[in-house]
């Protein structure tokens, strides 16, 4: 793999310029945080930032300690924010929705396609505006998504590169599926994947089509997140 499939780029304005500007993702793995409480949240990541500088939250840890945990976590540690928020709403809604996490300190956040082009621009539009970025959801990594999103998750991919979308979310447990988002979406884009581990993808693997991995459970109820985060680390390089 390429060095430069390791970042994905975020745009910033300078004197109404845009410029990108390169995020990496470290060792290629991005920590899901679906952990509950802020002192387990903590200490998982006093355990693994050494090897991780990208994390994903959801709703588990945000909805638990409220959303200024993504601020405590960006002041307390130096890693890039996911929100991953699954926003899927209409464009106004949207819009509020992804404001208001970004000012929180999130540096990206993650919108479902299926939701159509109205919806999804209006998350792009007000991610742009604050200088930052979306990651669009095309297919989902669980069982239950092939019936009703993979009929649909390529037109999801083709209307996000329609849009002009750089970053996308594809499911690690479907590599076939994996492979046409990535065909679709084209080498220069910057796929994330979830499903590694507990669901059943395998880093490796994984990473001959996407980007970075997206690894939770594996990792923050292993009984050493450093020993299991360095063990995959090595199992990629
Ligand atoms: O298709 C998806 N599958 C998935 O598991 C899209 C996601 N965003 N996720 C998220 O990735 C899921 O909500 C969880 O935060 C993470 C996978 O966690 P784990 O299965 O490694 O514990």
């Amino acid at each position: 793999m390429k060095n430069s499939k390791k970042y994905y780029s975020d745009t910033i304005l300078i004197k109404n310029k845009k410029y990108n500007i390169i995020m990496k993702v470290k060792n290629q793995i991005i920590l899901a945080l679906d952990v509950e409480k802020k002192i387990k949240a903590f200490s998982i990541l006093e355990k693994t930032t050494k090897y991780l500088d990208t994390i994903k939250i959801g709703y588990s840890l945000t909805l638990s300690e409220g959303p200024k945990i993504i601020t405590e976590i960006k002041e307390n540690f130096n890693v890039k924010i996911i929100a991953d928020f699954k926003v899927a709403d209409i464009d106004a809604t949207n819009e509020k929705i992804v404001r208001n996490t970004l000012n929180y300190g999130a540096d990206s956040i993650i919108v479902h396609g299926f939701v159509g082009e109205d919806s999804v621009t209006a998350c792009k539009e007000a991610a742009e505006k604050l200088n930052k970025d979306i990651f669009l959801l095309t297919e989902m990594s669980h069982p239950g998504a092939d019936k009703f999103l993979k009929p649909i998750s390529l037109d999801i991919a083709q209307m996000g590169v329609d849009l002009g979308i750089k970053n996308y979310v594809a499911p690690a447990t479907k590599l076939d599926r994996l492979k046409k988002i990535r065909e679709i979406v084209g080498q220069d884009s910057f796929i994330i994947s979830p499903g590694v581990g507990v669901q059943g993808g395998v880093a490796k693997e994984t990473l001959k089509y996407a980007d970075a991995a997206i690894i939770g459970r594996s990792i923050y109820n292993s009984e050493s997140p450093q020993d299991t985060l360095k063990n995959i680390i090595k199992s990629i390089s």
